[in-house]
């Protein structure tokens, strides 16, 4: 059976991860990752960040995402830096969940060094919070910055991982659904004309479903296996920080990015 893997901090390890990337498994999540307190003064100081914004429902991200600046470099390390200034007022006096991620990795392959990815003195974003509201999904798609990120240095790493820790969770929805195929070169012909693929690129394929998660909860999976997230419903918004690792193998580097 492909399911996903619960564990608790202790039992992480290196294996774990391994698992992972040779999709064995599909995901593993680590329950009360970060403490329910922080995520709660995190959302709240989103919340301020930009009041108006978030309650009209236009506050969508903070962070830029450079999957969505994969032919705007010059806009995405601008907004990057910008993102930069406003995580260290979102983390101002807590422990900031983008160390505790990097810690926790560190913890898993403690032979690997870990540091946020750079490219010419351009820092790239550390994270994404994404702010999902009501009626909001993820369609199913693929992340792979080998192939996506052609014109960013970034695309020469050997492999991707990806970390979203939840940081609130909506009334109901907001599963993540994981299919056991990955993504290939020639099932470009699936793509939809925005983002993501047709249904038909997963036919067959056998999925793992995870609902119910809690606010501290981190998920660690490989992206290139295709993926999505189900409708969200109610009037609670579902709040992730998002983040990617990038392994260079040969020099035991692990790189950060969102
Ligand atoms: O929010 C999630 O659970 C998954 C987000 C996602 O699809 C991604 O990071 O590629």
């Amino acid at each position: 059976m492909w399911e996903i893997v619960e564990i608790n901090r202790l039992q992480v390890d290196g294996i774990s991860l391994q698992s992972i990337l040779s999709g064995k498994i599909p995901a593993i999540v680590i329950r009360n990752f970060y403490d329910e307190k922080s995520c709660q003064t995190i959302i709240n100081r989103i919340k301020n960040h930009s009041q108006n914004n978030f309650q009209n429902g236009k506050l969508r991200h903070i962070g830029p995402f450079l999957m969505s600046h994969t032919t705007d470099k010059k806009k995405y390390f601008e907004d990057a830096k910008q993102s930069q200034r406003i995580f260290e007022r979102i983390f101002c006096g807590i422990k900031n969940p983008i160390i505790q991620i990097c810690d926790g990795i560190n913890n898993m392959l403690p032979d690997y060094a870990i540091s946020l990815a750079s490219e010419f003195q351009n820092d790239y974003s550390p994270a994404i919070i994404r702010i999902h509201e009501n009626g909001k999904s993820i369609p199913i798609h693929k992340d792979n910055v080998r192939f996506e990120g052609k014109e960013y240095a970034l695309s020469g790493i050997d492999h991707q991982i990806s970390c979203v820790l939840h940081l609130q969770e909506s009334e109901s929805g907001g599963d993540l659904v994981m299919y056991d195929k990955q993504w290939k070169k020639e099932d470009e012909k699936f793509r939809n004309i925005d983002f993501g693929y047709s249904s038909n690129v997963i036919e067959s394929s056998e999925s793992c479903k995870m609902s119910n998660f809690s606010a501290g909860d981190l998920v660690i999976m490989n992206p290139n296996y295709y993926h999505k997230v189900t409708k969200i419903t109610g009037d609670t918004t579902r709040i992730t920080l998002g983040m990617f690792l990038g392994f260079y193998q040969k020099d035991s580097k692990i790189v950060t990015w969102a």
